[in-house]
């Protein structure tokens, strides 16, 4: 039986956080995707490798099982819709929060109270729908891939949903954080069939993310 594996990753933030469980796990990454060119980096157990992918792909590339496994946040997550995925672990690591921002000057109370149809811009539609239709607050939103904070500064949009860590992407933005809809984490995503098939490769590594997660709370 075949028992190589495939991991997705993303460079950045999630390489990065990811390197030390890989490491709890005893395996090592000595390429760094920031300087090397190469999607596909061999790691120090020879029948596993890493493949460098944009966040937002990792859970499809699992999904459809050219990775058995990936590390993937939650607001990615919950736009993919989790289709062929087993979610084993919160690895605590990426945390941010997704919220609602609009400019400093808008007064985001009164235009929700008076039932003002409110225009958000968001990469992320299905949890600022939800959120919306939760609160009964009428939206329209508008699709962006990036650089959500220009919305309100270019009246493209009252209000943006958007991931915040520090804060100061928005205050350099002059924009406000008005709510917090959820906290943000990243989830190891395993595609169902390699789980079974490669159940006894797998579950040692699943086993080592998880050890090393739970001292990361
Ligand atoms: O950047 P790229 O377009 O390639 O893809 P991506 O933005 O999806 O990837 P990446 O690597 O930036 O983010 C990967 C994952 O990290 C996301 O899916 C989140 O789960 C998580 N994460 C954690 C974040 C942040 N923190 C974060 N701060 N993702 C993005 N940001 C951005 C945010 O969108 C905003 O533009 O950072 C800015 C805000 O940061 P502060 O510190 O100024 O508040
Ligand atoms: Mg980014």
């Amino acid at each position: 039986m075949n028992q190589s594996l495939t991991l997705a990753l993303s460079k950045g933030r999630i390489f990065d956080e990811t390197l030390p469980l890989l490491e709890a796990a005893g395996i090592t990454v000595s390429d760094d995707p920031e300087q090397s060119r190469k999607l596909i980096l061999p790691t120090s157990d020879p029948v596993i490798r890493v493949v460098i992918v944009r966040a937002s792909d990792v859970p499809t590339y699992v999904q459809y099982g050219a990775a058995d496994f990936g590390v993937a946040g939650k607001d990615v997550l919950l736009e993919h819709g989790g289709e062929g995925l087993y979610q084993p672990v919160d690895l605590n690591i990426a945390k941010c929060r997704m919220s609602v921002a609009v400019s400093a000057g808008f007064d985001y109370a009164s235009a929700v109270r008076q039932g003002a149809r409110l225009r958000v811009a968001t990469k992320y539609v299905n949890v600022a729908r939800e959120h919306f239709a939760a609160k009964g607050v009428h939206v329209d939103l508008i699709k962006l891939y990036g650089s959500m904070e220009l919305g309100p500064l270019v009246g493209l949009s009252d209000a943006i949903v958007d991931l915040v860590s520090t804060g100061s992407t928005l205050r350099a933005n002059h924009l406000v954080e008005v709510e917090q809809i959820m906290d943000i984490s990243s989830r190891l995503v395993v595609n169902r069939a390699a789980l079974k098939t490669k159940r006894e490769k797998l579950q040692p590594i699943i086993e080592a993310f998880e050890r090393a997660a739970s001292l990361k709370q």
